[in-house]
């Protein structure tokens, strides 16, 4: 007997399905052929024409219809393609996808980190790292039926950190900002329809992001609608400068209201949109903020962070932090609040999240992962390369050394001392100076050919010469590393530029220079001065100065008054600007390092202009980034002062550092934190000087 399998039964049911519907179709059509011809002829001429005419209009109308939802969705796309962009989820073109390959294999070579439609191996420029020209093609974009965008809204580079989701277009202009009255400058080079041109670095890296939150970290806005009437412009304030020290706390206080009302708790204030952005989820701006306002005197503020962080700061959560980030910010602020006041509940909490953090050391090759998650107790690399920054696994140092000093647990020690160890002996260097990444399978730099003293590399010439103080100068081969490197900076980076004459620190991109400098770089004034004091040649102190100069420079050559994040000098001899600025490159985060060298500047010299340089910055911070209602904002065009684009985001480094730099170079107390008793972290956070026992 036939038994129909499962296989038949589906067949033939659909069989008989179809049947049905063919035949149900068959009386359909059928019945209307019969209703029409039941129709008069009048009825049925006046349905022709009618279908006639919707004909003509459709033909007549359709480009316009077509253009509109063409335009739509090319609009969709590109803010997509941008949205991705600035996330860091650049599409990846076939081919480039991560490689963990061995470091330094010139095959893996670029492909191993570069995520974005950069470096596409059709163009040939993905094999042969060493042929990479320094100036490359705009990256490809989808390609789409174009409207043109507004060039103001046009963000053709990866390289700012992503902008919050509610970031503003809105005008400032409408506000009662007047143009600074600053050095006079020429009006933006950038001619209409010119690409500007960027560096290999640039263009495959976030450059500005090395020590930043990545910015998926900022998916996680807070779902605040924003409000037209609560965007309000930055207004002008009239700052009269009575009191430095207290214009300095008036400005903190300023930053803690629109913190404390709009993202308590939370990572990062939002300013404008008067929300907050999140990042580890750990109350960010608190914890980085407390010894700031311990200095400050700002004891009843002070109070409520310490609450806050006694009673609702628990690091047992499932999250992924970055392990320089949070040591630098976390550990560092907890353990330097735990020195200045001497209770214990902040180094409990400095142990807790430091324990957190060691499993990012479990690698093949001990070179520290760059995430962990602290409630999982798991660490990986980012998504798209098993390499991590160089600046960052040579940046946590400081913390974890001062946390083996006080717990007595060598643990933490250790194992930041291997880092240091088995770079002090990596193949790879540049006269001293160092590749940017480095892979955590094979120990091995990679990347190579690239050298620079800004994002991603900047702190590691920082920390080696900030242990070696901390470890109260007994070991060498901290030493011999700094002072190799500041001579292969020396060697390799300095120029100066055309017009005035201003020294530089650039950047090699495999043996071409790029007079490319970052804001970042503006810590190395500070960092030689230290040097410097601490007995290292005088020549550095003397490169200190020029270099502060040409810091300074970066402020008052823009209408702002406030420095953008890169800067390319020009070394043509004529007459002209010595700073020029991309237009990727003009944003201002509110960041510390130039306020930080001119205090170590100040300290060292005891010259009052650093002094006055800093509290024309802090004006025109004031004048540009005070928002009415609390916070402070970074902005996205330091020529613009019409303009400056506010961009809804307060980073927690500007009340950890910023501020706190203001207040220490204003501070006619010299003991106040004493260079020779204490070396600040890389986020600001003073830790003590060791006093070795004696011998
Ligand atoms: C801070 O987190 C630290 O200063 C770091 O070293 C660099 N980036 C920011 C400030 O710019």
């Amino acid at each position: 007997m036939y038994s129909p399998s499962r296989k038949d039964f589906i067949a033939l049911t659909l069989s008989d399905q179809h049947s049905r519907s063919y035949n149900n179709g068959k009386h359909r059509r059928q019945s209307c052929w019969r209703k029409w011809k039941q129709l008069s002829r009048l009825q049925r001429s006046l349905i022709l024409f009618l279908l006639a005419l919707l004909l003509i209009f459709g033909l007549l109308f359709y480009p316009s219809f077509s253009e509109q939802w063409g335009g739509m969705s090319d609009k969709a796309v590109r803010e997509d393609w941008d949205e991705d962009w600035e996330r860091g989820l650049k599409p990846v073109p076939p081919g480039v996808n991560p490689v963990a390959g061995p470091a330094g294999d010139p095959a893996v070579g670029l492909a191993g980190v570069a995520v974005g439609p950069e470096l596409d191996p059709g163009l040939g420029l993905a094999a042969a790292p060493g042929l990479i020209p320094e100036v490359i093609p705009e990256p490809r974009r989808p390609k789409v039926p174009s409207i043109p965008k507004p060039p103001a809204k046009k963000r053709p580079f990866p390289n700012k950190r992503g902008p919050p989701s509610l970031q503003k277009e809105r005008n400032v202009s409408d506000s009662l900002v007047k143009p600074a009255e600053k050095v006079p400058v020429e009006k933006a080079e950038e001619k209409e329809g010119e690409k500007p041109l960027v560096s290999w670095r640039g263009a495959m890296i976030e450059a500005d992001e090395a020590t930043e939150p990545p910015p998926s970290a900022h998916e996680k806005d807070a779902p605040v609608p924003v409000n037209p009437e609560d965007t309000a412009p930055l207004a002008p304030v009239s700052v009269k400068p009575v009191d430095r020290l207290e214009m300095v706390r008036e400005a903190f206080r300023h930053a803690w209201k629109g913190y404390k009302e709009f993202a308590w708790g939370h990572d990062e204030l939002k300013p404008v949109s008067k929300s907050y952005g999140e990042w580890f989820g750990l109350g960010l701006t608190i914890i980085d903020a407390l010894d700031t306002m311990w200095i400050l005197g700002l004891k009843e503020e002070f109070e409520e962070a310490r609450k806050w962080v006694e009673t609702e700061l628990s690091f047992s959560k499932n999250v992924d932090v970055n392990l320089f980030e949070s040591t630098i910010r976390i550990l560092g602020g907890l353990l330097s609040t735990y020195h200045l006041t001497g209770d214990e509940m902040f180094l409990e909490k400095a142990k807790d999240i430091g324990l957190r953090l060691m499993p990012a050391f479990k690698t093949p090759s001990k070179i520290p992962f760059s995430d962990v998650n602290i409630g999982k107790g798991t660490a990986h690399p980012p998504r798209w390369t098993s390499d991590s920054t160089l600046a960052e696994v040579t940046s946590v140092q400081l913390e974890f050394r001062e946390l083996s000093r006080l717990t007595q647990d060598p643990q933490y020690q250790e194992v930041v001392n291997e880092v240091m160890r088995l770079v002090h002996k990596l193949p790879g260097k540049h006269d001293g100076l160092v590749p940017m990444f480095i892979n955590t399978n094979s120990g091995q730099f990679t990347h190579k050919g690239v050298f620079t003293l800004g994002a991603r590399a900047d702190s590691y010439y920082e920390y080696l010469l900030k242990q070696w103080i901390q470890g109260g100068k007994t070991e060498p081969d901290l030493l011999e590393d700094y002072l190799e490197a500041i001579e292969g900076v020396k060697k390799h980076l300095l120029r100066t530029s055309g017009p005035r004459k201003l020294t530089f620190v650039g950047e090699l991109n495999h043996n071409r220079f790029n007079p490319k400098m970052d804001h970042l770089v503006c810590f190395l004034p500070g960092t030689l001065a230290l040097g410097a004091h601490n007995g290292l040649p005088e020549d550095h102190m003397e490169l200190a100065l020029q270099l502060m100069e040409t810091c300074h420079q970066m402020y008052i050559q823009m209408e702002t008054g406030l420095s953008p994040e890169i800067a390319h000098f020009n070394l043509q001899p004529y007459d002209g600007r010595d700073v020029d600025v991309k237009p990727a490159d003009r944003h201002n985060l509110l960041r510390p390092e130039t306020v930080e060298s001119l205090f170590y500047l100040y300290r060292f010299t005891k010259d009052a202009k650093y002094r006055d340089w800093g509290w024309d910055i802090l004006e025109s911070f004031n004048k540009y980034t005070r928002v009415p209602s609390g916070g402070y904002t970074s902005i996205s065009n330091v020529r613009d002062p019409v303009n400056p684009g506010p961009r809804d985001k307060m980073e927690s480094f500007f009340l950890g550092e910023t501020l706190k730099y203001f207040y220490l170079l204003f501070s006619d107390d010299l003991e106040l934190l004493s260079l020779d008793k204490y070396v600040f972290n890389t986020e600001a956070h003073p830790l003590p000087i060791w006093q070795l026992p004696p011998v």
